[in-house]
């Protein structure tokens, strides 16, 4: 049996691989770890509200309101970041305009930090795995002020690090800061993230589509074009390929990562720009997907490319194996 590498030992060990690291990146990390296992936890209990506890808005023994989980994670992790010490501001899914911390600590922060609590929300209720996304970047603003808008609107390409955390069968959190995508399971005995996949690499290819197929008559040609390209006896495997949909997009996107395949969720009619939120959910994964050796696309351009213009602006979304999306890509016109 190998000695177990925990998340903090091995955020340590990395520290330096950056020369002129403060400890704050390793810092912040370590209080994200520590948010998601309380959420983790919370996700875990998340069957006995309603039934048992009581329902959400309902007080309980405490005289606590019972909050929707969503909400409970998003207030964990802002405590997180607001008490750090290393964070100036935070934007989430959560909140319609970010959030300037403004205390003299937090001022001096120089990270802001943009995520979704708890993504896949209509799967809370029933059951089915759910995550946390978030996105690491340097303030542009001064620091010692107040964080600014600006400092949430950076492209992609200028995340320090990102990550997701799975609240699946077991929890797992797979960062990267830049070099590589590594992930930790959660080992409830001892509440900690240990080290279970080192070096993740996403398979060139894959024999796996995740799209919301409902939507398939209300999407442009090439996307219809691909999905049939998906299901063909003529396609490069030339047997058709498995759908995988959970409508989790940690879920469906981790599920990937492991197994090669692609996740889809494109422009619509009724909605243009698709569904998912470029800031806090596509952003933070194009990162993981290309450092994995992955891609990330609107079906046209690089995510990371993109220059943001709305804290919560939607991009269509091509993410997974890196031979899988330059197909659906080359369909579309
Ligand atoms: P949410 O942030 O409100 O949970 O929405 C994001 C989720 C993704 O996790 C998932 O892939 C997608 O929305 C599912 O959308 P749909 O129900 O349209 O298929
Ligand atoms: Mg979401």
């Amino acid at each position: 049996m190998s000695k177990v590498t925990t998340l903090s030992e091995f955020i340590m060990a990395k520290q330096a691989d950056f020369p002129f690291a403060t400890g704050e990146l390793s810092r912040l990390l370590n209080d994200i770890a520590v948010a998601s296992k309380i959420v983790s936890r919370d996700v875990r209990k998340a069957g006995l509200v309603d039934h048992i506890l009581g329902a959400q808005g309902d007080v309980n023994v405490q005289g606590e309101e019972q909050q929707k989980l969503d909400v409970v994670a998003d207030n964990q992790f802002i405590k997180a970041f607001e008490y750090g010490g290393e964070v100036c501001g935070i934007a989430s899914e959560e909140n319609d305009d970010f959030v300037a911390f403004t205390s003299e600590i937090s001022k001096n922060g120089k990270y802001v930090v943009l995520f979704d609590p708890l993504d896949g929300s209509s799967n809370i209720d029933v059951n089915v795995s759910i995550g946390t996304i978030f996105s690491i970047y340097h303030r542009v603003s001064e620091v010692g002020t107040e964080a600014t808008l600006e400092d949430m609107l950076q492209k992609g390409q200028e995340q320090i690090a990102a990550g997701y955390v799975l609240y699946g069968s077991s929890t797992m959190l797979v960062y990267t800061s830049g070099r590589g995508v590594n992930g930790f399971t959660l080992d409830p005995s001892i509440g900690e993230f240990c080290l279970s996949h080192p070096n993740m690499k996403m398979p060139e290819t894959g024999r796996l589509y995740a799209m919301n197929e409902g939507n398939i008559n209300i999407c442009e040609k090439g996307v219809q074009d691909y999905i049939a390209y998906c299901q063909s006896y003529e396609n490069d495997k030339g047997a058709p390929y498995s759908g995988r949909y959970i409508g989790s997009l940690v879920a469906d996107f981790h599920r990937n990562m492991i197994k090669g395949g692609i996740y889809i969720y494109p422009g619509t009619n009724s909605a243009p720009e698709g569904r998912l939120r470029l800031l806090y959910e596509c952003n933070p994964l194009a990162f993981i997907a290309e450092q994995a050796g992955g891609l990330a696309t609107t079906g046209r351009e690089r995510i990371l490319n993109i220059e943001p213009h709305r804290l919560h602006q939607r991009v269509p979304l091509f993410i997974g194996s890196k031979q899988m999306v330059e197909k659906a890509m080359s369909l579309l016109h």
